[in-house]
């Protein structure tokens, strides 16, 4: 694949059109779909095994959130582990294009997450909508660190594209304040007419640099704007040998039983009579 090098030294982000398959991304929504499909006995959970009336399927979702939105916390959670999701990002299409790119020795540097992005889907209030900052902030990593972000749905305008500031990575790393799980940069900081939105078709892929800043557009519909973000470091990169590659992500268990009720003594012997 030829890559625009120059134009992507100095925008700071590339766009490929058709980079994935119809298929690669039904894939994993059809997964993800099947996750929340668990939170249903009724005949709705039919509704869940195929892409055909997504909006239907949807309005489910709105309703669980509604009814329960901690089994709905649960499940999108697991959506974050799926095997699909993470075969992707760590297919050789991808490993080939961040090569291409220049990053000699790519590697994870946070798992992939799965984004399913709806006002009608947040009870915090921020969590549906990031607003400005740099993902370098959080990974830490090397100098040419990138973040890969596509949708499994056109995604225009109206639900939210994403939204970037060309060039901005040639400013280095802006001043911010935390926002919980997020660090915001300095509203001073930002010239709001400097941000354009991405919009992208299903299959279109965005790479951008962590230095680049972007922020959450605003899915003004009652659809749900389903994406993932993808990052990667370049473990050989100079400045983060020198820095002696931090890690700055947390990943533990929480301490106590976080569902009361563990599986019995007998039901797991009942499970291993099961086991031929
Ligand atoms: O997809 C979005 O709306 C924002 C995602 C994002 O900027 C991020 O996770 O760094």
């Amino acid at each position: 694949m030829e890559l625009d090098k120059k134009f992507y030294a100095e925008k700071g982000y590339l766009i490929f059109k058709n980079f994935f398959t119809a298929e690669e991304m039904d894939t994993i929504l059809l997964d993800v779909l099947k996750v929340f499909s668990i939170a249903f006995t009724d005949e709705r959970k039919n509704d869940f095994l195929s892409l055909d009336n997504l909006e239907k399927t949807e309005l489910h979702l709105f309703e669980l959130f509604e009814r329960d939105s901690e089994l709905f916390i649960r499940l999108g959670k697991q959506c974050q582990h799926l095997i699909s999701l993470w075969r992707l990002s760590t297919s050789k299409k991808i490993e080939n294009l961040l090569l291409e790119l220049g990053l000699e020795f790519p590697n994870l540097s946070v798992r992939p997450s799965m984004f399913f992005n709806s006002r009608l889907l947040d009870k915090v209030g921020h969590y549906w909508k990031l607003g400005d900052h740099q993902d370098w902030r959080s990974s830490q990593g090397s100098l040419d660190s990138v973040t890969l972000w596509y949708p499994y749905v056109d995604c225009n305008v109206e639900l939210g594209a994403l939204e970037i500031i060309e060039g901005s990575h040639l400013e280095g790393l802006y001043e911010c304040s935390d926002v919980e799980y997020y660090s915001k940069i300095n509203d001073e900081l930002i010239d709001e007419s400097k941000y354009e939105s991405v919009e992208m078709e299903k299959g279109d892929l965005l790479l951008f640099n962590s230095f680049l800043v972007h922020r959450s557009g605003t899915n003004s519909t009652r659809r749900v704007r389903w994406s993932s973000q993808l990052r990667y470091n370049n473990l050989l990169e100079e400045s983060f040998v020198r820095r002696r590659l931090p890690n700055p992500y947390v990943y533990k268990p929480f301490e106590e039983l976080v569902e009361p009720g563990p599986p019995s003594k007998q039901e797991i012997i009942d499970y291993f009579k099961t086991v031929e």
